[in-house]
């Protein structure tokens, strides 16, 4: 079922990895054509825009934008209690990880009387973006605010899109979850006409500086649109999972992981990393039994056997090390003997999963680790949600007069050389025999 890319013999480049491996191919350019008139009407007519786009991409018309105060409570107290206490261990779990990512101001002496002090402030206002399409993720909901409220953001809000079986609402487990973290401002709009009112404001909505979580191709291409204008964390493509086994590794727990992530979206990438043609084999055979049983079956079989999927055969984990980290796959579990030693070796991944107990659903919900990560190879150069997306580090300087004579030459100097005199000029103002 899942394609097979034989690299055997063979020890390939990054560069030859790079345009072997299979990757989901999302057009985000083209959705942005398509997104940009739905984010100048925004911009134009603000709610009445935002409300017809629910209209038509959502199914229904909220009767307002903004959940009521009594709609959140409501969700909250009419919560499963078991998915209640589940969601409060998930917290509970990602408050104590994301604790430890606070940044403490530090002042550094550079010269006598010269310090450059780094102040970690928050962005004033978030907008946290919670997807409500092909599936509702109240998960997400703890990954976003989460980390926001720890960095110590003054004003969060969260969007989640209009449901039209729950009364033109955000679904009411995602309003739970915002009931449950105490998030009062919460607003029935999704897609691209959300970041689009994020970013512009509505009459009762305050822009935001900063726009986070998953979503869409859409949502994604109104965030590359907007950018600038927000922040933004990145633009998620569809969810990721690689596997380095070896012939260690339990094929029903990868057969299971691969199809848990599957499960997310037709163009969900699952591939599998192995030296041993028996692993893969074995895999193959109970995946094959899985997917005939797994209620979201063809949605996991489009997964599984679109070009983004693959068994990937190689000859050594060495060379699987190689592919993973050319690959840097959103989430990457280990199963291999002696996983962790091989796990110190990953470079590029989003998450690293070590071990047989330690699926990546694991980390989707309950880990204490984020699921916000950065998808389609950006973790060869970014890092998942953390308490740092949230957070600016302002450099303050402050020098004496002092320490501005002991250096100010190498700037009159340094001014000259770029040809940019009137910045040497702005020191002999202060010291003359510089001239
Ligand atoms: N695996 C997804 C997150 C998620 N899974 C939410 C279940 N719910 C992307 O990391
Ligand atoms: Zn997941």
């Amino acid at each position: 079922m899942i394609p097979v890319l034989d690299l055997r013999g063979r020890t390939p480049g990054v560069r030859e990895l790079r345009a072997t491996l299979p990757r989901a191919e999302l057009d985000v350019e083209a959705a942005v054509t398509t997104v940009r008139p739905i984010c100048d009407d925004v911009a134009a007519r603000g709610a009445d825009a935002v409300l017809d786009a629910s209209e038509r991409f959502d199914g229904v018309r909220p009767t307002s934008l903004r959940v009521p105060a009594d709609v959140l409570a409501a969700a909250l107290d009419d919560l499963d209690p078991e998915v209640r206490s589940a969601l409060e261990e998930s917290v509970r779990r990602a408050r104590i990880v994301h604790e430890e990512q606070r940044r403490v101001t530090t002042t550094t002496t550079v010269a006598e009387g010269g310090t450059v002090t780094e102040r970690w402030v928050p962005v004033d206002r978030v907008g946290l973006y919670v997807p409500g399409g092909v599936a509702v993720y109240p998960s997400s909901v703890v990954m976003n605010v989460v980390p926001a409220l720890i960095a110590g953001v003054g004003s969060i809000a969260v969007a989640s899109p209009p449901q039209k079986d729950f009364g033109g609402w955000p679904h009411p487990t995602i309003l739970a979850a915002c009931a449950l973290l105490g998030v009062e401002e919460v607003w029935a709009m999704g897609g691209a006409q959300a970041v689009a009112a994020f970013a512009h404001g509505l009459d009762d909505l305050d822009p935001v500086n900063l726009v986070t979580g998953p979503g869409n191709v859409y949502v994604a291409a109104a965030k590359r649109l907007l950018k600038g204008l927000i922040g933004i964390d990145a633009e998620a493509g569809p969810t990721e999972i690689a596997i380095l086994a070896d012939a260690t590794a339990d094929p029903e727990h990868v057969a299971a992981d691969l199809i848990s992530q599957a499960e997310h979206d037709p163009l969900a990438a699952a591939v599998l990393v192995t030296d041993s043609p028996e692993l893969a084999e074995a895999v193959a055979a109970a995946v094959e039994r899985r997917v005939a049983t797994t209620k979201h079956s063809e949605r996991v079989t489009t997964a599984l056997t679109g070009r983004q999927s693959a068994v990937v055969l190689v000859d050594s984990v060495d060379v699987g090390l190689d592919v993973v980290n050319a690959y840097a796959a959103e989430h990457l579990e280990i199963q291999t003997a002696d996983a962790g030693a091989v796990a110190a070796r990953v470079r590029n991944g989003g998450a690293v999963f070590v071990g047989a107990w330690s699926p990546v659903s694991l980390g989707d919900y309950c880990a204490g680790s984020n699921h916000v990560l950065p998808t389609g190879g950006c973790a060869s150069h970014s890092s998942g949600l953390s308490v740092q997306s949230f957070l600016r580090g302002i450099h303050v300087v402050e020098y004496s007069e002092a320490a501005l004579r002991e250096v100010g030459a190498h700037v009159v100097t340094l001014a000259r050389a770029e040809d940019l005199p009137a910045h040497g000029e702005a020191v002999i103002a202060r010291l003359p025999e510089l001239a």
